[in-house]
């Protein structure tokens, strides 16, 4: 897949783009089927609801499941990641945000690279966020809404918010934008959030500000987002690095393969 001039320059001026029909009904059911293997492998990779049993989110299927790691290395994903930020990418983090129906929560206003920056030591914001659907997204099931062009701004003023420091996954709750700031942003930058089916892949940048609502719905809200930064922004702490499960250590650049997903079952 590549991404035309005109896809690039709304990048450029918006912070995202939302390609649809990039994934096939087969390929979904394979993916949903490699998810299902992939969560009973039990770990601090898991991240729960407060409830602390229903599950939010997944993080680093593609470091145990061979459908994951086919995945990231997809043409289809990397090629316009590439051609967003330049060659030599490899995996950054990758997450399955499974808003679930009936009271999936949400995901406070925050921008990404913050948290990166911070708590990684990402030297630069030079990577994208690839956004999968695995479920249709309407405006029922609390669709990501971001504030078009708010990337433009940078993100010298976010800051992580005191207490909760010992946490490896930091929830964007700890980092989220005060509602000042965000009054006044959402005065020049548009909410707005992509919708299509399930197939459709958003690309985000990691500076743009963006959060989510409930899901009330029955229906639910499975988003696939895998993060690529460049091999020479890899973040350099100088201590004790977060867990593998938050920050990709292969900094190998990754290669592009045109094949389709097909169901593998997990090598675990
Ligand atoms: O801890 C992290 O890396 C996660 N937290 C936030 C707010 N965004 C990025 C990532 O998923
Ligand atoms: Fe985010």
């Amino acid at each position: 897949m590549k991404l035309s001039e005109e896809m690039l320059a709304q990048y450029d001026r918006d912070g995202f783009i939302a390609a649809p029909g990039v994934f096939s009904q087969a390929e979904l059911a394979s993916i949903k089927t490699a998810l299902a293997e992939d969560v009973t492998v039990k770990g601090p990779h898991l991240i729960t609801e407060d409830d602390g049993e229903t599950m939010r989110a997944v993080y680093a299927s593609h470091t145990r499941h061979p459908l994951f790691r086919d995945l990231v290395t997809s043409e289809r994903l990397l090629g316009p990641a590439v051609q967003l930020v330049g060659r030599d990418l490899y995996v950054h983090q990758f997450k399955i945000n499974t808003k679930r129906p009936f009271g999936g929560e949400s995901w406070a206003w925050h921008q990404d690279y913050p948290v990166w920056r911070d708590a990684d030591r990402m030297p630069e914001a030079r990577a994208v966020n690839v956004a999968v659907f695995l479920d249709d997204v309407s405006e029922f099931n609390g669709p990501v809404v971001f504030l078009r062009g708010s990337h433009r701004l940078g993100s010298g003023t976010s800051r992580r918010r005191q207490g909760g420091e010992t946490a490896e996954h930091i929830d964007p709750r700890d980092y989220t934008l005060s509602g000042d700031d965000l009054s006044r942003l959402a005065g020049v930058h548009e909410m707005t959030s992509p919708k299509g089916a399930a197939g459709t892949v958003v690309f985000f940048h990691p500076e743009i500000v963006h959060g989510s609502a409930p899901n009330i719905s029955p229906y639910p809200r499975d988003l696939l987002i895998t993060t690529y930064n460049s091999s020479s922004n890899a973040p350099r702490p100088p201590g004790e690095p977060r867990p593998e499960y938050l920050v990709g250590r292969d900094t190998t650049p990754l290669v592009p393969h045109a094949r389709l997903l097909e169901t593998m079952a997990a090598t675990t």
